[in-house]
């Protein structure tokens, strides 16, 4: 099995914190997105998206790192971060289409704006973006925040896939500037998950 990833994306890093967590042998390819990799036609083929993570299982081509989490949970016999039990796995389904739908793209504008147009030299942060973000950002942070009082976890009282998905993009909290640090809750949470050894093992060199 083969997922295709870049150690700094942090929507494939939540598919290879799923990989590490259940023990999956799987062969990381490296797309280098800074040289265009993803953008040439062998790539195109695997998804036309031009985007990683994508997983190969066997001749299968899964693109979208929430459905590839999915995939890999339902594969391995035995395990308890995708639960079966019908509400517990509908509670876990709600905060990853959460974190696609409604926290995932504030980050992105914030990620853009304050780090990788830097990187691409495409100019500085364009303020009625960051603005646009951050407005984003705070607005459903503060919703987990609230969800995390008392919690360890954010789908019952153990890890899910629910933690790895949104955590992820929490990696970028410095170089994209996010709006999260004075939340409590969350930032308890986050130092639980950065202790996991799926978190330490998908840490970029
Ligand atoms: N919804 C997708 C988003 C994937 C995504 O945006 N990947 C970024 C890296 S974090 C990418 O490959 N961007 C390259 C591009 O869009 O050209 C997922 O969750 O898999």
């Amino acid at each position: 099995m083969r997922l295709y990833h870049h150690p700094l994306s942090t929507n494939a890093r939540r598919a290879v914190m799923t990989a590490a967590h259940l023990g999956m042998p799987v062969t990381l390819i490296t797309v280098d997105l800074a040289k265009g990799a993803h953008r040439q036609p062998q790539f195109l083929k695997l998804n036309p998206n031009h985007k990683v993570p994508v997983l190969e299982d066997d001749g299968f081509i899964l693109w979208e790192s929430h459905a590839i989490m999915q995939y890999l949970c339902d594969i391995t016999p035995l395990q308890t971060i995708y639960p079966s039990e019908k509400r517990a796995r509908a509670d876990v389904n709600r905060w990853l289409f959460w974190c696609a739908q409604h926290f995932g793209p504030g980050i992105e504008i914030l990620n853009w704006e304050h780090w990788v147009k830097g990187l691409l030299g495409l100019g500085g942060p364009d303020p009625g973006e960051v603005q646009r973000g951050e407005a984003l950002v705070a607005q459903f942070a503060a919703i987990l925040d609230a969800h995390l009082a008392g919690r360890d976890w954010i789908c019952g009282d153990a890890l899910s896939l629910a933690d790895l998905s949104i955590a992820a993009p929490l990696a970028d909290t410095a170089r994209a500037q996010l709006p999260v640090t004075g939340l409590a809750n969350v930032q308890r949470w986050f130092a639980r998950v950065q202790a996991l050894h799926a978190w330490e093992r998908t840490e970029p060199a």
